[in-house]
């Protein structure tokens, strides 16, 4: 958890860029390789159809946008698209549902397959299924998952701008089973969708206030889509998303940083200062779920330039992963004693984990 004020966080925010970006840039070489970047590759795996109001969203049932839509993908064509992205470079996959939250049954029981299917595949996982609960999220771990990826999205004050059907609580409680599931926590936001800079702060400065702070930190700029209710609104600025990625590099220096959506309409040059910025992620691919993303070819090239490498799949034994499956609280005492973490607080959710476990084993 960081001690910054939201006062503080907008002074960072507001500092002129060059100064902003220096700063940022002594942050990342302090906690990071500058030379390295790590690539994640999304797989739409439900599209569409999504019965929530997000205002941004071409996947909600109820804004008429021109999006393919399908019901969930047979798991060996999820199999063969994560293939393709390990081949290509990629050493995440990150599948996405446009799902309200996670309903058990035939569904959920399908992704753990997946999900268990990829980690054997040696690549990171992460879904992003929308709200889940703790029970849900021990299960997601013990079918290997690495990451869950579920945003903020904006202030706690804007978020009712953007999102009627479901509560900013919902979004908190959702992160906090996914840690109480000794999940990696991705969470993150987008800018551009008519907000504040004081909004953008306030997103930044919840984010940085979750204990641990998460692992993963996406920010995505808004992709305007038609038939959305921001279909209007104005590309952001790339000095927007390079100020907003140093903000938060700065008040969340361990964290990974990810320059998510909204890259087609940033030049290298543009990219680059958000890399110098500490970005060290993005998504691979010529599409994110269901926009445009610049496709392999252009990163490729972009990273040549740059002089970054993408980075290989962590190793176990680098990771600091919760192994729910085999291990003992005591073990987890060990594991989770890097700096940063709350020891006694991963150990009472490992508690939980483990009763949970023993309880579903039970039920079964
Ligand atoms: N349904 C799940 C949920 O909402 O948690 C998972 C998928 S949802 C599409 C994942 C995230 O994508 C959203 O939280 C939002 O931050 C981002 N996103 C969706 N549409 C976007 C857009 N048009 N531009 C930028 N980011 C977008
Ligand atoms: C995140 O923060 N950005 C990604 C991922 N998490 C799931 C999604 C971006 C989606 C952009 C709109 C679309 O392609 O549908
Ligand atoms: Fe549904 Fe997720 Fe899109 Fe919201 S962001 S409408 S929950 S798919």
């Amino acid at each position: 958890m960081s001690n910054y004020t939201k006062e503080e966080i907008l002074e960072i925010y507001n500092k002129p860029l060059m100064e902003l970006v220096f700063e940022a840039a002594k942050v990342h070489r302090e906690y990071h390789d500058p030379s390295k970047i790590q690539v994640s590759t999304l797989i739409s795996i439900k599209t569409g159809g999504c019965p929530e109001d997000c205002g941004y969203c071409p996947q909600a049932a109820r804004y008429h946008t021109n999006i393919e839509k399908n019901d969930l993908l047979p798991y060996e064509t999820v199999m063969h698209m994560a293939k393709k992205a390990k081949n290509n470079g990629s050493s995440r996959v990150c599948m996405g549902a446009a799902w309200r939250n996670v309903k058990e049954g035939d569904d959920f029981e399908q992704v753990l397959k997946m999900v268990s299917g990829l980690s054997k595949m040696d690549m990171e996982v992460c879904c992003t299924l929308g709200m889940i609960t703790e029970s849900q999220a021990v299960r997601l771990a013990e079918a290997g998952l690495h990451y869950y990826n579920h945003n903020l999205d904006t202030s706690e004050e804007y978020y009712k701008e953007v999102i009627s059907t479901r509560g900013y609580n919902d979004r908190l409680q959702t992160l906090e089973n996914v840690r109480k599931g000794a999940l990696k926590v991705c969470s993150g936001g987008i800018i551009g969708m008519g907000e504040s800079v004081e909004d953008r702060v306030g997103m930044l400065l919840s984010l940085s206030k979750l204990n641990p702070q998460p692992e993963s930190v996406p920010i995505n700029a808004l992709v305007p889509v038609e038939g959305t209710p921001m279909a209007e609104e104005r590309i952001v600025p790339s000095w927007d998303v390079i100020r907003m990625i140093a903000t938060a590099r700065i008040v969340m220096p361990k964290t990974t940083v990810r320059l998510s959506a909204g890259r087609t309409e940033m030049s290298t040059e543009a990219q680059a200062l958000c890399f110098m910025a500490g970005a060290s992620s993005i998504f691979a691919g010529d599409k994110l779920l269901t926009t445009p993303n610049p496709g392999e070819d252009k990163d490729t090239e972009m990273f040549s330039i740059l002089g970054l490498t993408p980075t290989e799949k962590v190793k176990e034994e680098d990771c600091n992963k919760f192994k729910i499956r085999k291990s003992t609280v005591e073990a987890e005492k060990v594991k989770w004693s890097r700096p940063g973490h709350k020891i006694e607080k991963n150990i009472e959710a490992a508690a939980k984990a483990k009763e949970l476990r023993q309880k579903l084993k039970q039920e079964q």
